[in-house]
């Protein structure tokens, strides 16, 4: 077998069409970023190029832009930000297709460039680090040596001359051959998966068994039980008291879901404490587990939005494993992080009045879902998720709302987030067509660690009526509430309003989520025929 053949290198090809450059380059970028995804699964020690590039855009993006992708595409915000950076790469790769054709190294100039940034954006990942930027800079000077090997085969053969321009096809060609090119790419690629393998072997620990779950010393009522059994009327189209986690709303700033090691997994707690502490998951199992019903929310969550949820959740209390570390006097927050740097800010008071803040391990009965924080995450109940619930959860610093700011405080959202008094009219639906007749107008009314006290419905703007609520399990979760009401034929509107514990009637002023969340009532228009 004939290693080199001078023969093939030094005869000078014929330049590529255009429109073959352009497709070389879609196939090398593509390629290269396939091969940085790979290495970085394998042996990488943060994001991959294309999470951290999404990352730095969540992270930088302005308020009223993230408001209105959301309002364009709902919980889809991260599909169309991938769709979005996939069309520029697109672009990105063309281009550099094109400029290799038009001149030697230059496309491979553009992908050597195109790593580079990933690579910074991988740097200043909070997740990620020097270390972890190097599947994305081995990828790219690799497809670079690929992008030239392919598009100018032949040292020269990107010197066209022009016509009637003097040749220049006697020129000795110069620089490395298509071969050498592709062999040094090829030695950078093995090189670099010898070397993933090897610190995927040295670097990682085994795969840990599934968690175990413990039962809880501090059950919550069961269900269904007598104490539940009345929570949920079953009505079609009525949200469910409990919302599987299958359904279970996601809203996070992970661009790809953090997979946490449970056996490595720590919580690290200090700042203003008498101690620091250091918690294993092994420790947090073994010590006494409070089970509790807590409704979730997002302070995102328009009026009559599904940005809520139910579950019956299992872990530590987070007064717990403050009590161990001892606040100090003057600390009035507690800044929880998680791995991906997300951080919330939450009022030390309500993580220690003896409410059911959890540091939870288990949702529903099931460890957590990767998407919803596994292996810990925290629950509190009566604020938006925003200031509370961190998923993936792994540092808590005791500190100062005047010291510190969270991740959304730090773009325009209020630093504390109280949930606001709320309800939700679920059948019929908004612009339904009924059939005249009795029609069970339902819904679901939530007022964390308040209560709902009553639920009212009115039809047509007339007087308000009260509706029937459903066993209250839980001061903490939402309640579901019932109206029959005899529907006759024409347009109506149906609107809905909560009374909290406290006695504070849910207001009707309209107000949007920024910067602490909806006000107003819900309102629901159908036709009768
Ligand atoms: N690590 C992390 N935790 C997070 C978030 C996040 O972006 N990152 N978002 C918070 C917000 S805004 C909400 S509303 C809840 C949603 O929790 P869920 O996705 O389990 O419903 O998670 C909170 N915890
Ligand atoms: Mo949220």
């Amino acid at each position: 077998m004939r290693l080199r053949s001078s023969a093939t290198e030094t005869r000078p090809t014929p330049p590529r069409t255009a429109l073959v450059a352009a497709l070389l380059g879609v196939a090398v970028t593509a390629g290269a970023v396939a091969l940085a995804e790979v290495l970085t699964r394998v042996g990488g020690t943060g994001p991959g190029p294309v999470a951290a590039v999404a990352g730095v855009f969540i992270d930088n993006t302005p308020l009223w832009l993230k408001e209105l992708a959301i309002g364009w595409f709902g919980t889809h915000d991260k599909l169309a930000l991938g769709v979005g950076i996939g069309v520029v790469m697109l672009l990105l790769a063309v281009a550099a297709g094109l400029e290799e054709r038009r001149r030697r190294y230059s496309g491979g100039a553009v992908v050597v460039v195109l790593g580079l940034v990933a690579a910074l954006a991988t740097v200043t990942r909070p997740d990620g680090g020097w270390v972890a930027a190097w599947p994305v800079l081995v990828s790219a000077v690799a497809g670079a040596l690929v992008l030239v090997a392919v598009v100018n085969p032949t040292p020269g053969a990107a010197a066209r001359p022009a016509e009637g321009a003097p040749s220049e096809a006697d020129a000795p060609p110069t620089g490395p051959g298509r071969r050498q090119l592709l062999r040094g790419a090829g030695l950078l690629v093995g090189a670099a998966v010898v070397g993933a393998g090897v610190s995927r072997r040295v670097g990682r620990a085994p795969a840990a068994a599934p968690i175990a779950l413990p039962p809880p010393a501090t059950p919550a009522p069961a269900t269904p039980s007598p104490a539940t059994v009345g929570a949920d009327f079953g009505v079609p189209g009525l949200a469910p008291y409990r919302t599987p986690n299958a359904d279970f709303y996601r809203i996070d700033t992970a661009f790809v879901v953090p997979r946490v090691d449970a056996a490595s997994w720590q919580l690290r707690v200090h700042g203003l404490v008498d101690r620091e502490v250091r918690l294993k998951l092994v420790d947090l199992l073994a010590a006494p587990l409070t089970q509790a019903w807590v409704t979730l929310c997002c302070v995102s969550n328009e009026v009559g939005g599904d940005l809520v949820g139910n579950a019956e959740w299992l872990g530590l209390p987070v007064r717990d494993v403050l009590a161990q570390a001892g606040p100090r006097p003057g600390a009035d927050m507690v800044l929880s992080r998680s791995v991906d740097g997300f951080t919330a800010s939450t009022p030390l008071e309500v993580l220690t009045d003896g409410r059911n803040a959890l540091l939870a391990v288990a949702m529903n009965g099931s460890p957590l879902p990767p998407e919803h924080g596994y292996p810990v995450r925290m629950v509190v109940p009566g604020l938006y998720g925003y200031v509370s619930a961190t998923k993936w959860v792994s540092e808590l610093e005791v500190t100062r709302f005047a010291d510190a700011a969270a991740y959304w405080t730090q773009r325009g959202w209020a630093p504390r987030g109280p949930v606001k008094l709320s309800s939700r009219i679920d059948v019929p639906r908004a612009g339904r067509q009924l059939p005249a007749g009795p029609v069970t107008v339902a819904g679901v009314a939530w007022a964390q660690h308040t209560g709902i006290a009553a639920v009212e419905v009115r039809v047509d703007g007339g007087a308000w009526q009260p509706a029937e609520l459903a066993a209250d399990v839980s001061i903490d979760t939402w309640r579901q509430w019932r109206y029959p009401w005899t529907a006759t034929p024409g347009a109506h509107t149906l609107e809905v309003r909560a009374t909290d514990r406290n006695g504070q009637v849910q207001t009707g002023r309209r107000t949007d989520p920024v910067p602490d969340g909806a006000t107003g009532w819900h309102r629901v228009d159908v036709r009768v025929a």
